[in-house]
């Protein structure tokens, strides 16, 4: 399973159009009766942070980590306490990688994020994406700790976020991700959505953080913010870290304001972070898909 960079170039240069097929395969997918029968009805969010805890383990310093690799596959890193439940993110992707042999799990769990981004924002989100990443062996785990951890605040997400080398702005923007999806107290402990439409992209998960009322949620689990309105929905401290910092907030306001600028803005956020520390055969040239079921 161990590939070589010739082999990542080779795939570049011999299936230009089979990325189109494999992003109609997981757009296929994602709109599947499995996929319905899942919860709040899609695969879509727990794709999007499978793509997203391949790529944030990435430190600028070293190099290391990155979605050039896949290296979740394996343990240590598959059992990363931030990694529970993408299991079942990968197994899903798992029969369109063994009819797409030829395709690195790099590239699919990359191009499955970038696609169900692209179809759960109704196509109002353009995700430029690039193949060309190359799978690594059980070696090249990175050490756990070095993806963000919910319960702490602004310093941390800095801390965190800076190492992948994004600034303030991008810190809030790749938030946003939370209008999609839920916290699973069998996962991490956290309970509940942020949004009440978790399986469509919006810029609702900033208008939430300013609009609704939020307290300390009194039970046993971790410490966790509720809604005084609904008491549906939740925030995390580390989200309600970006109306607190004032740096943070100028940007919650301005994606909250003006839902256009987040789709712009999220789209080429995600396709940095899709591609942080990967080095990309010269023969690899952006592609922008056209969603399919917006
Ligand atoms: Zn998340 N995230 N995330 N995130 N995330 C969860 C779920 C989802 C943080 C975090 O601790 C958590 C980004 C950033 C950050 C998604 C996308 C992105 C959960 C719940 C937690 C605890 C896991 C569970 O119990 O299943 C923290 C602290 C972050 C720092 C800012 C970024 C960046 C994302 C993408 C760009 C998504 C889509 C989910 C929902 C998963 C699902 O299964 O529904």
């Amino acid at each position: 399973k161990l590939q070589t960079a010739e082999d990542a170039t080779r795939a570049v240069k011999e299936h230009k159009v089979d990325y189109q097929k494999v992003y109609k395969e997981i757009a296929e997918l994602l709109a599947s009766e499995a996929s319905e029968a899942y919860e709040d009805g899609s695969y879509g969010p727990v794709i999007v942070r499978l793509a997203w805890h391949a790529s944030g383990t990435y430190d600028k310093e070293t190099g290391t980590g990155g979605s050039n690799g896949a290296t979740m596959r394996f343990a240590p890193e598959s059992d990363h306490g931030a990694n529970a439940g993408l299991k079942v993110a990968r197994d899903a992707l798992e029969p369109i990688k063994q009819a797409n042999p030829w395709i690195s799990y790099s590239d699919l769990w990359t191009l499955a994020g970038t696609c169900a981004i692209q179809e759960l924002s109704l196509g109002n989100v353009k995700v430029p994406w690039r193949p060309g990443r190359q799978d690594k062996d059980v070696a090249a785990c990175t050490p756990d700790g070095r993806l963000p951890d919910a319960s702490k605040e602004q310093k941390h997400l800095r801390g965190i976020f800076y190492r992948m080398g994004f600034n303030d702005q991008e810190i809030v923007l790749l938030s946003g991700a939370h209008a999609l999806g839920r916290c699973h107290t069998d996962r991490s402990g956290f309970d509940g959505p942020w949004t009440f439409s978790p399986t469509v992209l919006t810029n609702a998960y900033y208008q939430l953080l300013k609009s609704e009322k939020w307290s300390w949620k009194k039970w046993d689990g971790p410490k966790q913010f509720i809604d005084d309105g609904s008491r549906s929905l939740m925030m995390l401290p580390t989200d309600m870290a970006l109306i607190k910092d004032k740096e943070f907030k100028k940007w919650v306001d301005i994606y909250a304001a003006d839902e256009k600028r987040f789709f712009e803005d999220f789209g080429k956020v995600f396709t940095t972070l899709m591609e942080l520390g990967v080095p990309f055969p010269v023969e690899s040239k952006p592609i922008t898909f056209d969603a399919i079921n917006a």
